[in-house]
């Protein structure tokens, strides 16, 4: 009889092909099937020719040639094609089962598909898979969540196949239904706002007329030091790369697109009530970037400030930009961390936010040294309530932060927006603050709105003012119209 494959992957796009193949170079025999079922030969015939990989020609072909219990993995179209998928395996598999999706699947479609197929005894893990192509060749970062009872079942394979840390896997049970969605989601999130922070230190830099060369030669110094990241060395070869037109860069529209999970953070962000303002503004900036012929046609009307940006000592002024980076991520990590506590709160999931912080930490596109200090500050106190408030990020920000100020206050009186950095600032100004003004914003509320208000010392005891004093209550229909 033939050999029986360990795990199915549906799926033969540039992840799925990519995570067989290294699945073969662990040991494992994978068992290859694709809805459009040609693409199945031409991957034996290519890519995965001279492997183990064996191909099906139908999910029934596919579910037989597997051991059992069987693993079935989708590497497909996020959204229905899930669903299409998984209604179509459900009568071909027996209970205790496994189903994967590893696409960026949203994470409350994730908790649906659990819950439903836990009724049918078929155990579902939704896990995110960061790394894009080369991650799944080489080792992604695997974030999976949903029916515990799987674990076991996959853990060997996810483990083997994943990045590693300091020898440890990238890889880890983030919690019940769809816990592992919401990580890798936060995760895009940040790697929104990474992006955004990057970009904005390069419209200061350029507009303080560094050459791309000179630029170039700073983001690689910053590589080397506590900004040690994935993003910032391919910034540095982005900025170094020439082709016979000369620096590609300069010749790229500046308008980002979005494929929606920094979008999905934002709005869980909103939903869960947690001011996760950097990701937020990160998702505008690439809106905005979008409305360039508007842009185009603002900068001819608009005016701002007259002043040309400048700078007395220039190696001083990029030691305070490396500054301001370093605490706008530590806020923006502080506030994705905070969006997890929440969702875990509500959701009842256990996350392990170390554990969360050593996936993040190989294999992915946020991968950093500073995401083992984070890994650390949560070995440290596995109770810590904010980043904020590690002794670690304390002092980071305590030393950086005056040029973390003096750098958004020249970008402001300079025209260059830096709404990240800003935000980052403000957000940390705010958590720091004992006294918010919201003690007004009550108080407009109750005037307009009769909303009522809560008194200083007396919890839970709700008054209403007729604030004018001319009589009788102030209806919200009377002063909103
Ligand atoms: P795509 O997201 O481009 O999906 C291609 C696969 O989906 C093909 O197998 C295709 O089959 C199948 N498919 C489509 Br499209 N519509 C389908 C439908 N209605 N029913 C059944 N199958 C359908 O592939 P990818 O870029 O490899 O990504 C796979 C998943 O991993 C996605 O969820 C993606 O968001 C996620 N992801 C991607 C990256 C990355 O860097 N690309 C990184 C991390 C996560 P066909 O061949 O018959 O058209």
């Amino acid at each position: 009889m033939s050999q029986k494959a360990d795990i199915a992957l549906i799926g033969l796009a540039v992840m799925g092909q990519n995570l067989i193949l290294n699945m073969d170079s662990k040991g494992y025999v994978v068992c290859a099937y694709n809805r459009t079922v040609d693409k199945v030969d031409q991957f034996l015939n290519n890519e995965a020719k001279g492997t183990k990989v064996i191909g099906a020609k139908s999910l029934e072909d596919m579910v037989n040639k597997l051991k059992a219990p069987r693993k079935v993995m989708l590497l497909v179209k996020a959204g229905s094609a899930v669903d299409d998928f998984i209604n179509k395996l459900v009568p071909l598999l027996s209970p205790g089962d496994v189903i994967i999706d590893g696409g960026n699947s949203e994470y409350q479609d994730t908790t649906r598909r659990s819950d439903e197929l836990k009724l049918k005894k078929i155990l579902y893990v939704g896990c995110g898979v960061s790394g894009g192509e080369e991650g799944a060749r080489h080792g992604p970062s695997l974030m999976p969540g949903g029916n515990p009872e799987a674990w076991p079942l996959v853990k060997d394979i996810f483990q083997s196949i994943c990045a590693k840390s300091n020898n440890e896997p990238c890889c880890e049970w983030v919690g019940e239904g769809g816990a592992g969605h919401f990580v890798k989601m936060v995760h895009n999130g940040i790697e929104y706002g990474d992006m955004q922070l990057i970009c904005e230190a390069y419209h200061i830099m350029k507009s303080l007329g560094l050459t791309q060369d000179q630029m170039a030669e700073q983001f690689g110094k910053w590589n080397t030091e506590e900004l040690d990241s994935f993003l910032i060395e391919i910034t540095r070869d982005i900025l170094k790369y020439k082709d016979d037109k000369g620096f590609l860069l300069e010749r790229i529209r500046d308008t980002a697109g979005q494929k929606g999970t920094g979008k999905w953070t934002a709005i869980a962000a909103l939903e869960y009530g947690i001011p996760v303002t950097l990701i937020g503004e990160a998702v505008f900036s690439r809106c905005l970037s979008a409305l360039q012929s508007e842009r185009v046609l603002a900068s001819k009307q608009l005016k701002g400030p007259e002043v040309k940006p400048k700078v007395d000592n220039l190696a001083t002024y990029l030691n305070h930009m490396k500054h301001a980076l370093y605490c706008a991520k530590i806020v923006s990590y502080a506030q994705g961390f905070m969006l997890l506590r929440e969702a875990a709160k509500e959701n009842k999931w256990n996350l392990n936010y170390g554990g969360i912080a050593l996936m993040w930490r190989g294999g992915c596109i946020i991968r950093s040294v500073f995401l083992g200090n984070i890994k650390e500050a949560f070995q440290r106190n596995p109770t810590l309530s904010n980043l904020l408030l590690d002794d670690f990020f304390k002092k980071a920000i305590e030393s950086g932060q005056q040029s973390w100020r003096q750098v958004v206050s020249n970008a402001f009186l300079w025209g260059i927006p830096v709404p990240a950095m800003s935000t980052a600032l403000s957000f940390y100004d705010g958590y720091r603050t004992e006294k918010l003004p919201a003690n007004l914003l009550q108080a407009q509320r109750d005037y307009f709105g009769a909303h009522t208000y809560e008194l200083l010392g007396q919890e839970g005891k709700f008054v209403h003012t007729n604030w004018t004093g001319t009589g009788g209550n102030v209806s919200a229909s009377t002063y909103l119209a």
